[in-house]
């Protein structure tokens, strides 16, 4: 994609920073499609599950609130200022997915290896049909651009292990997961199906008072316990797991060593609960 028009992209879209939050930014459909196309490409080209280093910030759900995503960058740093991994959920509820996903994709595109994306379980065109996502691509364009980012979500990684100390995914654990190569070779380009692996990455929860695998509200996936979670910790040598989703009874991926971590791992939680977007920072 053409640097150039990747740069009047972003500039067109920050540039709202400053004025009242609400305000729409209205790319052209080409530009769009050019997005969802060269992002995809990129994604494809990168693995599935990501390795990335330290220091780099980790962002739970946007759900389309753009300018918490635009606060979100300027409390810290608008790329490459600093290295981002996002953990899904970037559409649907809020009022500006375009913006929020449009801006994520030329970020990824201008600095594919500083700045990661994951996939949320909105990113797949089941839910976002449903929840607010779809509505918009046909309010503001067609359904043709909404087909064009399924494609894209279609090929977002699924999971990131961070310093190989900290894995990162939208949901959590899964009762098929039993090495860490079957994140990697799952097939791309693909739907989110209703069970198995990928399925409970974007979707499972841990829960405290679950011991081992549990029913999950949700109607998908599973709960898992801090009995699994230790578990899965101990076998991968890892030190934490990091996620995403909302999680009303009680977010617990405990780690084996009492860290800085921690604090930095309560304080995403609290932000998300609150539904503002949320970041934290690791150092090396
Ligand atoms: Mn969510």
């Amino acid at each position: 994609m053409d640097p150039a028009v990747i740069d009047n992209i972003i500039e067109r879209l920050i540039e709202v920073r400053l004025a009242k939050p609400g305000k729409p930014v209205q790319l052209t459909e080409s530009e769009i499609k050019q997005l969802c196309v060269a992002s995809r490409d990129i994604f494809m080209q990168q693995p599935n599950l990501l390795e990335l280093e330290a220091p780099i910030k980790i962002c739970g759900d946007i759900h389309g609130q753009y300018s918490d995503l635009l606060r979100l960058f300027e409390y810290g740093g608008f790329p490459p200022l600093a290295n981002y991994l996002f953990l899904g959920d970037y559409v649907d509820r809020g009022k500006q997915s375009l913006e929020t996903i449009c801006l994520l994709l030329a970020y990824k595109i201008k600095y594919p290896e500083n700045f990661f994306l994951l996939r949320g379980n909105h990113e797949c065109a089941s839910i976002n049909r449903i929840y607010g996502f779809f509505d918009e691509c046909k309010r503001r364009f067609n359904v043709k651009i909404w087909k064009s980012f399924t494609d894209c979500f279609n090929c977002l990684p699924v999971a990131a292990l961070v310093d190989d100390r900290i894995l990162c995914m939208h949901g959590g654990l899964s009762p098929d997961l039993a090495n860490l190569d079957q994140i990697r070779n799952l097939p791309r380009p693909t739907a989110v199906p209703d069970t198995g692996l990928l399925c409970d990455l974007l979707w499972s929860d841990p829960c405290r008072d679950v011991k081992g695998w549990g029913m999950n509200d949700r109607g998908v996936s599973y709960t898992f316990g801090p009995d699994k979670v230790s578990e899965f910790l101990a076998k991968h040598d890892l030190d934490l797991g990091e996620r995403s989703k909302i999680s009303r009874r009680s977010i617990c991926f405990p780690h084996r060593r009492m860290s800085a971590l921690l604090h930095a791992r309560v304080q995403i939680v609290r932000l998300n609960f609150s539904r503002r977007g949320a970041s934290l920072s690791l150092s090396p």
